[in-house]
This record gives C-alpha cells, sequence and structure tokens, in this order.
C-alpha cells in the first residue's frame, strides 16, 4: 500500500431520510482517524469536506428518486476531488455520509483502473433501480448506477462502469427482490450473512482475493450498517445480524496483508443515532487495521 493518504469528507445525507448521517465525517474525526493514520506513518493530505448541495422541498421526489439533483451535483463535486487525489498518487479515503456519496467516489476511481475490483462490505446490496426500490431512497443505488443501471442523470456521471464479475458482497441480510432478480442475472459474487456463518471470515476474504484476483485494484465500499447494531448502533437502517466487531477486523487485517486495496471509503456513520460516537470509534478502529495496525 502507498504511504500516502488523501482524506475527503462527504457530509451528506441527501440519498437517505434520516438527518445527522452528515456528521458521520466529523464523528470520525473526532474519533482520530488522522491522528491513528500519522501514527502508522502515512502522510495524510486532508481535503476536508466536499461540498454539498441543500435539500430542496420542490425536489423531494423525481420519478422515485430523492434529491435527485443535489446528489448529482453533489457526486460531480467528489468525483473531481477524487480525480485530483488520484493525479497526486495518494490512497484515496473518503468519510461519509451517505452511501449514495459513492457514485462520485466510483466514477472517478473506476476511470483510472483498467480493471477495478469492489467488496461491498454492507446489510444491503443498494443494487436497486427506481423501479425496483422500494423508498426512492439513492443510497439503496449506487451500486447499480456504477454498473450503468438507473436514471441516466446518475450513470452519466461516471464514464466507465464496474463489471459484475468484479463485485463481491459480503454481509448481506436485507435485500429486495429487485436485486436478488439483478445479482442472479449479473452472476455476482455475493457473501451473505449465512455464507460468513458457514465458511468464517478467514475464508470468506481469501475467497473474495480469489475472486478479484484478475483486477487491478480493489476499492472497499464499507457502509457500517454491515456490521451488527449492537455494536454499531450509529446507521440509518440498522439490520439484525450482522457481522461483529471481530470479524471485521480480521478482514481489514487480512486485506492490508494482501496489500490489493487501492481506495476505500466508510459510509453511513450517523453520530445522532449513535451511543457516545460508539459507532465512528469502530469505523477508526477497522481504518487503522486496513492501514496495517498490528499489535506486534
Ligand atoms: N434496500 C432498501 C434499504 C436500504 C438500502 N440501503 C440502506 N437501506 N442503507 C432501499 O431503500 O433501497
Ligand atoms: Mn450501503
Ligand atoms: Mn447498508
Amino acid at each position: 500500500m502507498m504511504k500516502k493518504v488523501s482524506l475527503l469528507g462527504v457530509p451528506m445525507d441527501l440519498g437517505q431520510a434520516r438527518r445527522g448521517v452528515d456528521m458521520g465525517p466529523s464523528a470520525m474525526r473526532y474519533a482520530g482517524v488522522i491522528e491513528r493514520l500519522e501514527k502508522l506513518g502515512y502522510d495524510v493530505r486532508d481535503y476536508g469536506n466536499v461540498v454539498v448541495d441543500e435539500r430542496s422541498i420542490e425536489e423531494a421526489s423525481h420519478e422515485n428518486l430523492k434529491n435527485l439533483s443535489a446528489v448529482v451535483n453533489t457526486s460531480i463535486r467528489i468525483r473531481e476531488t477524487v480525480q485530483q487525489m488520484i493525479d497526486d498518487e495518494a490512497f484515496p479515503l473518503l468519510l461519509g455520509g451517505d452511501h449514495s456519496m459513492s457514485i462520485g467516489t466510483l466514477a472517478a476511481i473506476t476511470a483510472r483502473h483498467e480493471n477495478l475490483g469492489v467488496i461491498w462490505y454492507d446489510a444491503h446490496g443498494d443494487l436497486n433501480i427506481p423501479s425496483t426500490s422500494p423508498t426512492g431512497n439513492i443510497h439503496g443505488m449506487p451500486l447499480a448506477v456504477n454498473l450503468g443501471l438507473g436514471h441516466e442523470l446518475l450513470t452519466n456521471i461516471g464514464a466507465k462502469k464496474l463489471k459484475p464479475e468484479n463485485i463481491v458482497l459480503i454481509g448481506s441480510r436485507d435485500l429486495d427482490e429487485g436485486e436478488r432478480v439483478l445479482i442472479k442475472e449479473l452472476g455476482i459474487k455475493v457473501f451473505t450473512m449465512h455464507e460468513v456463518d458457514m465458511l468464517g471470515m478467514a475464508t470468506v476474504m481469501e475467497q473474495t482475493l480469489q475472486h478479484l484476483a484478475h483486477t487491478d485494484g480493489i476499492h472497499l465500499s464499507l457502509d457500517l450498517d454491515g456490521l451488527d447494531p449492537m455494536e454499531c448502533p450509529g446507521v440509518g437502517t440498522p439490520v439484525l445480524g450482522g457481522l461483529t466487531y471481530r470479524e471485521s477486523h480480521l478482514a481489514m487485517e487480512l486485506l492490508a496483508a494482501s496489500g490489493r486495496v487501492t481506495s476505500a471509503e466508510f459510509v453511513e456513520v450517523n453520530p445522532i443515532l449513535d451511543e457516545r460516537n460508539k459507532t465512528a470509534q469502530v469505523a477508526v478502529a477497522l481504518i487503522a487495521s486496513l492501514f496495517g495496525d498490528q499489535l506486534l
């Protein structure tokens, strides 16, 4: 892994209904993310927070896409900043913010790789399109958008699309009907909680890295709701039966050891719903493990 890290906060809450997730980046900064990375020997360049559009009341929902133009404008700004980070040859690390931010992140990163791999660590598939979304919330759609599916104002943000065979979902346990159909149709690799229970996290990560062995870099998109709400209560859409801190910690260590991860984002931290910043602390501990923190 390279020794230079570029950090960007995305205080965005437009992709879902619950307020507070816009404070996620502050909570992770408060939990010491920069200090942890510096202690590990990284040169951290802090890009601050991206400017996020205001919600507009008129735009409440458009073709089952809430806050569409605000998400589009913000995603373009995210894309541009991440492009600068890559030009600077630093590891892009983004802190969110709701998961719709991935539309901008991946628009930049996919374009700079021949064959990007993506790990989607999440309770949800985020593979809805407007016609399958039960909510109209864009944070349930970013992976579909990056495959080129969905409203064209969103799919046009990135010039290049992800390949279904380059994606691995881990921790899934709340998939909508349309998402299940899409996963089967496209043959996307999924380790649901059932597979994690059966195989154990070490094997899940080994198989994930094998599945992505042909890619030229891996983006980790880690939604804190992938973890169990007992350990990470500060998320907007908690789902019982999630990954533990220990499993997630091991997953990050194995990713660090592989040296294959080239960018990452930690999203959906909602301090208003949290208990004493616990979820942000978990996020920062996982970031440290991903960047090679070890006891001995
Ligand atoms: N699949 C549902 C719920 C959801 C997706 N992502 C989160 N929740 N965090 C939807 O709204 O698309
Ligand atoms: Mn998500
Ligand atoms: Mn989720």
